[in-house]
């Protein structure tokens, strides 16, 4: 297949270590493949642990080093705004280097990697408002004020549906803070955070502040959550790993910031305006082939509209058009690795097994010139009970369930009744009933007549198994920060220990 997306020959990558370019320890590398095209592009370097554990003292060493660690806030905070300018300066590049490896569409990479540099902005700026607080204590001969200092080394994991803007927020606030980093991006698309790791040199930034690790999370992702000099774990990615890396990191008594994606409920009123609620649904499952953290894949729809919107819905995604995604008229991209197509066909099998009704898609497409992409069409399943698996699971892929409800209580028990919180939606015209819903929906992010907007100002996490701790907004450089509380004491003499005041 002639492709713009394949690259011509397969491009050796170096991680980032200390400031240089570095080959892995055991001379192991491994392919980076196009979803497209099912064939390799890039060598990514296969790191092991003695790799982590370099890229963890470089990132220490950096942390104490004077370089880094006495340079005034303003000055960090110019660096992050050095470092967006050449992230704009090379968007381009890096969002094909993005859609090269997780075959989603170009115009949304670009957007994303476009969008990106507004995070280091933000957090830049935050850099030298870091402010403690004067604290009147009830011991007035004492001065107590607080500092809030950074922790030291954070690991941030990174997934392959949005690589480098997921990282972006963890990584800007963690360096704004006055952390150094160890990165560690998904083996299936590391290529543009090796990229983009580059890019911290020529901003300005003292060797070692930021490093990358490349590899499976099997071969080092212990060496690097269990390691004495890492203070913090920043993790994006499934829950099972979540999991897994929240048990280690507490056993080693580290912080974690976890999001672990979701299962967000997209609901329609009757009142609402359903031809914005329509493209709501769409943007909501079939954006991003449905690999995305927010995706609304259970729609639930009143009853009294229900087979109507559903015919429309149905109607309108079988329009989609999917294809190359480095071409603007593509809207539905492979999905990202041959084992996740899988994986998300074995749910539409699951689905049927349940007996929810197949309206639309179902498998893979029968065009030929899409033969040699990992696509999934665009899926939609009416009659599913919420108790069901497909209503349930993560899916993160272009697949839909359809669920009716009969009014307001009846939506919220259902959109309640999962494990996940990450986000929901809320189509309505009544302004009572958005209010309400917004209030007892247990999620992370709630929209009202919208779908999937966030910002690099609006605090996003997780509710319930969708995570812990808040990315975006300024809490966010919170966690990537620790309290010192100063006592100062202003008396003249010191009382005698032994006498009991
Ligand atoms: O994720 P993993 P996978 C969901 C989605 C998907 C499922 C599994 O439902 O089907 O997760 O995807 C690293 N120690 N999301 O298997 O394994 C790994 O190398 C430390 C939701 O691809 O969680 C990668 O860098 N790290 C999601 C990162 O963890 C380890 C985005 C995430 O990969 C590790 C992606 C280990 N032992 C998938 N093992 C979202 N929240 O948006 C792996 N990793």
């Amino acid at each position: 297949m002639n492709s713009s997306s394949a690259a011509p020959a397969l491009v050796r990558y170096r991680n980032t270590i200390g400031g240089k370019q570095a080959e892995p320890i055991d001379g192991q590398w491994f392919e980076s493949l196009n979803p497209y095209t099912g064939q390799a592009w890039a060598e990514i370097p296969r790191c092991g642990p003695a790799d982590a554990d370099a890229a963890v003292k470089a990132a220490h060493a950096a942390f104490q080093s004077a370089a880094w660690a006495s340079l005034k806030p303003s000055a960090r905070g110019k660096l992050l705004l050095k470092l967006a300018e050449l992230i704009d300066r090379d968007a381009e590049r890096l969002a094909a280097i993005e859609v090269r490896d997780n075959g989603k569409l170009m115009a949304e990479m670009l957007g994303q990697v476009r969008y990106l540099s507004e995070w280091y902005r933000y957090f830049g700026g935050l850099a030298d408002k870091i402010e403690g607080a004067v604290i009147p204590t009830d011991k007035p001969e004492m001065f107590n004020y607080t500092r809030h200092e950074p922790l030291g080394v954070v690991v941030a994991i990174t997934p392959w549906n949005s690589p480098l803007l997921l990282l972006g927020w963890k990584l800007a606030p963690a360096l704004a803070a006055g952390n150094t980093a160890v990165i560690k991006p998904s083996e299936y698309t590391s290529a543009s955070t090796l990229e983009f790791a580059r890019l911290f040199e020529e901003a300005g930034f003292p060797p070692g502040v930021v490093n990358t690790i490349t590899g499976f999370g099997v071969d080092v992702g212990d060496a690097l959550v269990t390691h004495p000099l890492v203070a913090k774990i920043a993790f994006t990615g499934g829950d099972a790993t979540g999991a897994h890396v929240s048990e280690l990191a507490a056993r080693h008594i580290k912080r974690v910031t976890l999001e672990l994606g979701g299962k967000s409920p997209n609901i329609v009123f009757d009142d609402a305006d359903l031809d914005n609620a329509l493209m709501g649904a769409i943007a909501g499952i079939f954006g991003a082939s449905g690999q995305t953290c927010i995706a609304g894949s259970r729609l639930l729809v009143q009853r009294s509209v229900h087979d109507q919107f559903v015919d429309r819905l149905v109607a309108f995604a079988r329009t989609a058009r999917m294809g190359d995604p480095m071409l603007a008229t593509t809207q539905v991209g492979p999905i990202t690795t041959l084992p996740h197509r899988e994986k998300v066909l074995g749910y539409i099998d699951i689905a049927r097994g349940e007996g929810a009704q197949c309206a639309l898609g179902g498998g893979r497409p029968s065009d030929p010139a899409l033969s040699g992409g990992w696509f999934v069409e665009p899926t939609i399943f009416v009659g599913v009970d919420n108790r069901m698996r497909i209503a349930q699971e993560e899916v993160f892929g272009p697949v839909l369930s359809v669920i009716p409800f009969d009014d307001e209580a009846d939506a919220i028990r259902i959109a309640n009744d999962i494990n996940f919180g990450l986000a929901a939606g809320v189509w309505t015209r009544n302004i009572r009933r958005a209010f309400l819903m917004s209030e007892r929906l247990q999620a992370g992010t709630v929209w009202v007549n919208t779908y999937r907007a966030v910002s690099y100002m609006s605090p996003f996490g997780g509710f319930k198994r969708s995570g812990i701790g808040r990315e975006n907004g300024q809490e966010a450089i919170r966690e990537y920060l620790q309290t010192k509380s100063v006592w100062m004491n202003l008396a003249e003499g010191m009382p005698n220990p032994f006498v009991l005041r």
